[in-house]
Formats: structure tokens, C-alpha cells, sequence
């Protein structure tokens, strides 16, 4: 990260200080120093899907072993991840200031695992680790943090058979074992089933999780994929925050691209409220300052939302 100049850092603390009501808009970019990749750009391919397009109700029904697979690798690697310092920073700063809302896009926990208070925190695309019963007539929903959720979703350990690699290395002597280079970096763990050079097994509907509830539907991660309503009451809740004043002070953005609505709405809603943005991402190019315009009076800190905040939230 670029050093944060000392003249920014002096303007926002001060505003910082005298700022009442804030809200945080959170994305992927806060949890990349744990190790869990981001959506869009660089990393944002599993198996060579666009993360994006198994993130859809069309995807899981044409596919739901597939998406189950993915979600299920999701859950495993949130599990292992820890949350960095700019979760702990966050939650930190909710709790020194009463009228402090977070409304994050992610999915991981991660939050929760800072101790971010829960009263504080809006879940605005749900929890990987909240499954619900697809069926019309099922209301069920639990939270779940068995990993893997059926054991036919364990991620293989063991990998006998490569996918066509398309290399140098894979043309003339194709055999049924990895090739020692993929050996080693599985065992490095630099390639897992992410990459889609390494096969995994076509599941049956059967071996999927199914509702406890109506024996009959199959259930699916309760997350909000594209196309679909974000949760009701979370939505209220914030447009009755927002609502109730005339001024919000200051918006957070981080490490979100900001380019998914509704969420993404909230910048130009608080900053209708008279807020000023603090925007802190890796990318100058891949923010809101390229789509809205930051103002003058707003802060761009360029960096690891892992190092910056806790720096500027001091
Ligand atoms: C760092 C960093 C570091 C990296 N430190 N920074 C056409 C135009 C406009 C809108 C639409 C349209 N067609 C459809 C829509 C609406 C649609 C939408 O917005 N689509 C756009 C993409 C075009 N939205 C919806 O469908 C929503 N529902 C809805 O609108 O309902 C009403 C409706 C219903 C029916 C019909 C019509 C309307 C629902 C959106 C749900 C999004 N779901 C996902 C998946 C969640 C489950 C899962 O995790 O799998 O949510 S998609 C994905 O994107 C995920 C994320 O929460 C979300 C946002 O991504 P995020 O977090 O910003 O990540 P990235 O990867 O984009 O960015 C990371 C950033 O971090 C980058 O800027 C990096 O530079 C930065 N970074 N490392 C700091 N270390």
C-alpha cells in the first residue's frame, strides 16, 4: 500500500471524531488479507465459472450439484480464514460509536467472528452458513456450520484422475496421475479444487443436503444470488435508519466495486443525507470514485483494508 498521506489521515480522523451517524458499506476486498478471494478481477474465477454465474437460482437449478460444490468449498474456506484486523477494527469502531451501522455484502462471518456487534450489523446478501428448504411449501431455515454439509460435498483429497490439462506437460504423456508439478502444488496446497485442472465428482440430487423439515425439498445456502429480493426486514431496517435523519456524517466504503444494486445504492443515498465518503480500496480504478465522483471534501485510502483501517480508525 501507498503511505496514507498525513494530510488526509489528519482531515478524516478530525471528521471521524466529529462524526455522529456513519454507516459502512462492506465487500470482498475486507476479507482478502484473510485469504478468501474477491468476485470481480483478478482470482474471481472458480473452476473457470465466473463466481457471478453460479451465483444465480438459474445456475442452481440447472446445476445444484455444481453450485453445491461451489458454496461448499465457500463455506470450507471461510472456516479456515480468519478475520484480519480491519474486521476487528470495524467492530471496534461500531462499539465507540452508538449510532454506527455496518451493512456488509459478505457472506463469510467474518464479522461475527470480530465480535462486530450483531445489533450493528446488516447482512445484506445473508450467510453462507444459513441454509433454507427450496420447496414453494417449506419455510424452513437453520444455521449450519457442518463442513462439509453432506459428506458427498467433502472436498476430495485424494485427486486420481487429471482433467485434460492442455499444457505442454499433459499433451504427449497423458497418464491417469497428476503430473508431479500439480502433485506438489496440491500438496503445497497452491491448487485445490478450485482449479479446474483437478476433477470432481458429478453429484446425484440425493446426495445434496435435504430438509430435515418436509423430508422433501432440497435446501440451499441462504444467500441472495442475483435476481433475487435482498431480506426484507434488513432492508427496512436500514431504510428507517437512513430515514430518520436529516444528516448522516460520513460513509465507509470498503473493499466493495460497488457495482451491485441495491447495495451499491446506499453511497449515493447516504451522500444525499449530506455524508461525506471515505473510500478505501486496492484499486482506484474499480470504486465508486470512478462511478459517482468523489468529492473534494472525500478521502480516498489506497490500500489493504486489512492495514488502512486499522491506521485511520486510530
Ligand atoms: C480490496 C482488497 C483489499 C481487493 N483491500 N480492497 C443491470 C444494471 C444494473 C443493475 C442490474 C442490472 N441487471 C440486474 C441488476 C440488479 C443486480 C445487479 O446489481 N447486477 C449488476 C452486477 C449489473 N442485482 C440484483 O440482482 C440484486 N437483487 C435485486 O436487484 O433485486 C430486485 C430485482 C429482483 C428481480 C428482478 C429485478 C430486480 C441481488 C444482488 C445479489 C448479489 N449476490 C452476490 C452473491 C452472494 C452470494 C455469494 O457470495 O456467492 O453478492 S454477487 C457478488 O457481488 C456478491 C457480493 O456481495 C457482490 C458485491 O461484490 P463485492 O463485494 O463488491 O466484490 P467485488 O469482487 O466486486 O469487488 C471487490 C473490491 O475489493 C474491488 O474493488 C477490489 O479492488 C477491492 N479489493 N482486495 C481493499 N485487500
Amino acid at each position: 500500500s501507498p503511505p496514507i498521506s498525513q494530510s488526509d489521515l489528519e482531515s478524516f480522523s478530525k471528521h471521524l471524531r466529529n462524526s455522529e451517524r456513519i454507516l459502512a458499506l462492506c465487500g470482498a476486498g475486507l476479507s482478502a488479507a484473510s485469504g478468501l478471494p474477491t468476485f470481480r478481477g483478478v482470482g474471481g474465477l472458480w473452476r473457470s465459472h465466473e463466481a457471478q454465474r453460479l451465483a444465480t437460482p438459474q445456475a442452481f437449478a440447472n446445476d445444484p450439484g455444481l453450485v453445491w460444490q461451489f458454496y461448499s468449498y465457500r463455506r470450507h474456506m471461510a472456516l479456515q480464514a480468519q478475520p484480519n484486523p480491519g474486521h476487528f477494527a470495524l467492530a471496534e469502531l461500531a462499539r465507540r460509536k452508538k449510532d454506527f451501522l455496518t451493512l456488509s455484502q459478505n457472506v463469510d462471518g467474518l464479522h461475527q467472528r470480530a465480535r462486530h456487534p450483531s445489533s450493528q450489523l446488516h447482512l445484506l446478501h445473508g450467510s453462507l452458513f444459513d441454509v433454507r428448504c427450496t420447496a414453494f411449501y417449506c419455510n424452513y431455515s437453520e444455521q449450519n456450520f457442518t463442513d462439509p454439509i453432506t459428506p458427498a460435498l467433502a472436498i476430495p483429497k485424494e485427486v486420481t484422475q487429471p482433467a485434460p490439462l492442455g499444457t505442454a506437460e499433459s499433451g504427449a504423456e497423458a497418464t491417469n496421475s497428476l503430473s508431479s508439478a500439480m502433485q506438489s502444488a496440491l500438496a503445497a496446497k497452491e491448487l485445490d479444487i478450485a482449479d479446474d485442472r483437478i476433477e470432481i465428482p458429478e453429484l446425484d440430487i440425493k446426495d445434496l443436503p435435504q430438509c430435515p423439515k418436509c423430508g422433501n425439498g432440497l435446501l440451499r445456502p441462504g444467500v441472495v444470488w442475483f435476481n433475487e429480493l435482498l431480506p426484507r426486514q434488513t432492508i427496512d431496517a436500514i431504510s428507517k435508519w437512513i430515514d430518520s435523519s436529516k444528516k448522516i456524517d460520513l460513509i465507509l466504503v470498503i473493499g466493495t466495486s460497488a457495482r451491485v444494486t441495491p447495495a451499491a445504492d446506499y453511497v449515493e443515498e447516504a451522500k444525499e443525507k449530506g455524508a461525506r465518503v471515505a473510500v478505501i480500496n486496492m484499486d482506484r480504478a474499480d470504486t465508486p470514485g470512478g462511478i459517482y465522483g468523489l468529492e473534494k471534501e472525500d478521502w480516498f485510502f489506497e490500500g489493504d483494508a486489512a492495514v488502512i483501517l486499522p491506521e485511520i480508525f486510530q
